[in-house]
């Protein structure tokens, strides 16, 4: 086939029924398949119009939306490349990617547009959510729809995903057509989905599963999807009966187990509740399959590879482990060196699979270091295969917190930390927190007259999106090294485990 342009893929699942419901926000503004289709071919031509061109790349800060979603398939058709950044950003953040990536256009929210202006530089800025100049949304209603979709290769780029970096630089993960296209095929199957299937979507539309994972599987599916700006528990329950699978991550079930009177009767239409973007606690797992009859089936993967295993729609779901490598997935665990380890043994997660990145965005050098000479990435995460196939995740060799879903990399929380005045050294360790997995946390030592925890909290927001942000602040008179000299952040993890976690005495 020649042509592999990922959203020729999606509509081949679009219903026959075009007047079918496809993205439907309670309270607001819906789109049926044929309304999708025709804002999509209107949002190409008006990036058109705007002198975009195929492998340029759109990069997008926006509230999640109906148009947002047009916006980003009419990228896809065009073959441009799509570039999602979380909401959460500042300026200065902006500033970094914009520069990274030199897109042909920025589309933010009209509320930043000025402070963003100047993040973007030479990068032109158009806005998504009003109804004034300068806007998509006007542009794109004044062009004519268009069917035509750009032929692409498989190996050609359509999106690139910045993950954060062990030292402190984001990289884009570029991910092709054929990426996304042999993922959402593999997960659609293996997650049974089914005719009538209702997706109840509560995640970010910036972040691979929110994005990926669950629109696409739903799209291909010529699903109807419950799209709500947020998570929000209460407002998750009442939908639920109109629902029949959820995606989310551990704290979205965490926060549902929290309202009392969620229970089985509102999970009366549910047939699937899938969980991932972090360890999913065996304790949650079972709360949620006593309080409700429904066993969570948990996946993994990452930004650079999409998904990578998942638990089985049929067979056992076993709490603590993701499961099976997907079926054109090879999952093996390795030595320091690459060598192959027996099964049982932990180590090193390294993959290889249709669904996996050909590299960071203008980082070649990387090429070396992030995969092995046969091909397999080496994604981090320490884990073990247990006697039936499963895998079971232990931890990460990468040094990386997560906080509800989201990656934290302590090394550029604690650039910002040592700039500040009075601040000597810092250490940002992640410590159980029961709402978002890990808390943010900063160990600093003083160096003349320290600031304040709320001064200091203060300062970071200002450079950091919120969620990057420690929630404490502690002195301490020395950081704990080892004989290289090393801070050790194991030993902080162990003193500071219950400062989240108030333990009964
Ligand atoms: C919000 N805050 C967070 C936070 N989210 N702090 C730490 N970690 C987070 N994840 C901050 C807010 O800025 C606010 O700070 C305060 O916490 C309270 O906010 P909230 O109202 O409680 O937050 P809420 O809007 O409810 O968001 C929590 C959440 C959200 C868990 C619902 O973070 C979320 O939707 N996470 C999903 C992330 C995700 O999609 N990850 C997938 C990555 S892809 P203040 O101080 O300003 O009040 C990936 C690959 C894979 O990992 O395998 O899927
Ligand atoms: P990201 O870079 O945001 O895509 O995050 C990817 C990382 O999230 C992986 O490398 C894992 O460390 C983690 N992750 C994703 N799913 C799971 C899971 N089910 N259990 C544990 N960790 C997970």
């Amino acid at each position: 086939m020649s042509d592999q342009n990922f959203y020729a893929i999606l509509c081949q699942g679009f219903p026959a029924d075009r007047c079918k419901p496809a993205l439907v926000v309670p309270g607001g503004r819906s789109l049926t398949y044929e309304q999708l289709e025709d804002q999509v071919s209107r949002y190409a031509n008006a990036l058109m119009k705007l002198g975009v061109k195929a492998g340029d790349r759109v990069a997008v800060q926006v509230e999640k939306s109906p148009e947002n979603v047009a916006l980003y398939l009419a990228c896809i058709k065009s073959g441009f490349v799509y570039l999602p950044l979380n909401t959460a950003y500042t300026p200065a953040e902006i500033e970094y990617f914009l520069g990274d990536a030199d897109p042909a256009l920025f589309v933010c929210r009209p509320a930043d547009r000025e402070a963003m202006a100047k993040a973007a530089k030479s990068v032109p800025v158009e806005t998504l959510g009003e109804t004034g100049d300068g806007s998509l949304p006007v542009l794109a209603a004044k062009q004519k729809p268009d069917s035509s979709i750009l032929p692409r290769g498989g190996g050609d780029l359509a999106a690139i995903c910045y993950t954060s970096g062990t030292t402190g630089r984001s990289k884009g993960a570029m991910l092709t057509h054929k990426n996304l296209a042999s993922n959402a095929a593999t997960l659609h199957r293996l997650w049974g989905f089914k005719p009538d299937d209702v997706l109840l979507h509560a995640l970010p539309i910036f972040h691979v599963h929110g994005l990926f994972v669950a629109l696409h599987t739903a799209l291909l599916n010529g699903s109807t999807i419950i799209f709500l700006p947020r998570f929000d528990a209460k407002q998750v329950i009442g939908l639920l009966p109109q629902a029949t699978v959820m995606m989310g991550v551990p704290t979205f079930y965490t926060r549902l187990l929290d309202q009392a009177d969620f229970g089985p009767a509102q999970c009366k239409t549910m047939r699937l509740f899938i969980s991932g973007s972090a360890p999913l606690l065996a304790e949650t797992h079972k709360a949620f399959e006593a309080r409700t009859g429904q066993r969570i089936l948990e996946r993994y993967g990452m930004t650079e590879t999409g998904m990578l295993a998942s638990n089985p729609l049929e067979r056992a779901r076993k709490a603590g482990t993701v499961g099976p490598a997907l079926p054109d997935v090879q999952i093996r665990i390795a030595d320091e060196a690459g060598n192959p380890l027996p099964r049982g043994e932990t180590g090193a997660v390294e993959v290889k699979g249709p669904n996996v990145f050909p590299g960071y965005w203008r980082r070649p050098e990387r090429r070396a270091e992030d995969f092995r000479p046969d091909g397999f990435f080496i994604t981090g995460d320490v884990g073990y295969i247990d006697e039936e196939g499963y895998l079971v995740l232990v931890g990460r060799a990468k040094d990386l917190i997560i906080s509800g879903g989201y990656n934290v990399y302590p090394k550029e929380i604690e650039l910002v930390l040592d700039a500040i005045p009075g601040i000597g050294e810092s250490a940002v360790v992640g410590l159980p927190h029961r709402d978002f997995g890990e808390g943010v946390t900063a160990v600093c030592t003083s160096s003349g007259k320290p600031p304040s925890e709320a001064e200091v909290i203060a300062l970071c927001r200002k450079e950091l999106a919120a969620f990057k942000v420690p929630k404490r602040v502690l002195y301490v008179e020395a950081l704990p090294r080892n004989a290289m000299g090393k801070v050790q952040k194991a030993l902080l993890r162990q003193q500071y485990r219950d400062l989240y976690n108030t333990v009964p005495a």
